[in-house]
């Protein structure tokens, strides 16, 4: 994997307490397995953009149309990152279906605000997926400002199947007339029927906003249906399964581009990041590749395969098993809570966030579910007979677990030291960059 070549900038060196600590994330990357399911690995050439004299520009406005001078040279660049966008995801001028694209927000948060400003006004109806049930919190969560300016509703997933209960979904669209209907999950291992999803956006005569972060790699490569040309606006974020830079992007169909646009700059942002901007354009290039394809083929595959092996290690699947790079643990069932596991697993250098599931009884600082995600470990090269043996390791740390008899569970030392030699072991088999 040569373009993930890296080694750490010499100039860092310049700070020497910074350099230090990129030092020793580079070091725990390295030697760390990565299953946090909205993480990944960059290329060198994307965070060469990211890190270059882009950000030094101003450039409010949009290309050829700005508020500075000397926007030549990062117009290129964002006019790149947006062609590239729409050739990705199949909706550029030569397509049926054509969108416009913004890529300019800073996250994907800020990619669903500028949304919410252009369709709704303070105190109009949306309607989303329950947080606690693989939602995201911008999806109106009481605690986020989605929450608190909207009058937020939540459908979630059917207690018996634990999928998405779209009956529930067509029920609620139709009762509540929400303006706007938001799909899109960032802890949900089912593939999403969003062909579905826009003919109860039609019936309920609201508007659809598919936020398609988590598996925005898996729909550019056409492993997963793509929301487009079902949703109005679709968001995304361009670090998870897509492998760029952190930040966000807005496709939206053509007559909400100027509304859109707008509502981005100078809406909710000042100043783009035209490194940033130019990052993602690297990284869409990447994508186009038919070598993305391969690897999103391994995120999924990968993504069975753990599945497959904590299941019969008598662990519990969210929902029986996985569609996309996610597998929802359910810990809870074994005695054991998500905040137990994730601190057992970061002890032996595997890291995983703790994650609510479907009817969920435990508060989110404890969970019952434990969420894993394959892109990054399919990045740094890992196979199926790696996961199978990772599976292996978290069933393992869980039976040891569900052994211990203090309150809060923990791992004796002698097995965090056994299993983190077995761990780095493993990791230097695959580096991440090499350099
Ligand atoms: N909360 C992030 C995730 O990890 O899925 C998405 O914003």
């Amino acid at each position: 994997m040569k373009e993930f070549s890296y080694s750490l900038p010499e100039s860092l060196r310049a700070d020497p307490e910074i350099f230090a600590s990129v030092e020793k994330e580079l070091k725990r990357q390295e030697e760390g397995l990565e299953l946090i399911a909205s993480e990944n690995y960059v290329s060198a050439a994307v965070m060469a953009a990211q890190g270059s004299v882009l950000t030094n520009k101003y450039a409010e406005g949009y290309p050829g149309k700005r508020y500075y001078g000397g926007c030549v040279y990062v117009d290129q660049a964002e006019t790149l990152a947006i062609d590239r966008l729409r050739k990705l995801f199949r909706c550029d001028d030569s397509s049926p279906h054509p969108y416009a694209a913004n890529v300019q927000p800073h996250s994907g948060a800020q990619a669903n605000m500028a949304v919410f400003m252009t369709v709704l006004k303070p105190g109009d109806t949306i309607l989303g997926m329950d947080l606690s049930h693989g939602g995201h919190l911008t999806h109106g969560s009481p605690v986020n400002f989605s929450g608190k300016i909207f009058q937020a509703h939540h459908y979630t997933v059917d207690r018996e199947t634990e999928r998405l209960d779209y009956e529930l979904v067509r029920e609620k669209a139709l009762t509540l007339r929400p303006k706007l209907l938001i799909a899109g999950a960032s802890a949900y291992p089912r593939a999403i029927d969003f062909e579905r999803l826009g003919k109860i956006a039609q019936e309920a005569g609201t508007l659809l906003m598919v936020d398609m972060a988590h598996i925005a790699g898996l729909v550019a490569a056409g492993l997963h249906a793509s929301p487009i040309p079902h949703a109005h606006f679709v968001t995304s974020t361009t670090h998870k399964t897509l492998r760029g830079p952190r930040g966000g992007v807005i496709l939206s169909r053509p007559e909400f581009a100027k509304q859109i646009n707008s509502a981005v700059f100078p809406g909710m942002q000042g100043g783009p990041l035209m490194h940033v901007i130019a990052a993602k354009a690297v990284s869409f290039g990447e994508a186009l590749k038919p070598e993305f394809v391969t690897y999103q083929k391994r995120v999924l595959e990968n993504a069975k395969a753990l599945a497959e092996t904590l299941t019969s290690g008598g662990l519990r699947i969210v929902s029986g098993g996985t569609e996309n790079h996610i597998v929802l643990l359910d810990v809870g069932t074994a005695g054991l809570t998500g905040k137990e596991v994730e601190a057992a697993l970061d002890q032996v250098h595997i890291t995983v966030n703790k994650n609510t599931i479907p009817f969920e009884t435990r508060s989110p600082f404890v969970t019952s579910g434990i969420r894993l995600g394959t892109p990054a470990v399919s990045s740094r090269g890992l196979g199926t007979k790696e996961m199978a043996q990772i599976g292996n390791w978290i069933v393992k740390v869980c039976e040891v677990l569900k052994t211990q008899t203090t309150e809060a569970k923990t791992l004796p030392p002698n097995i965090v030291e056994a299993l983190r030699k077995e761990v780095q072991s493993l990791c230097a088999r695959f580096p991440i960059y090499r350099s």
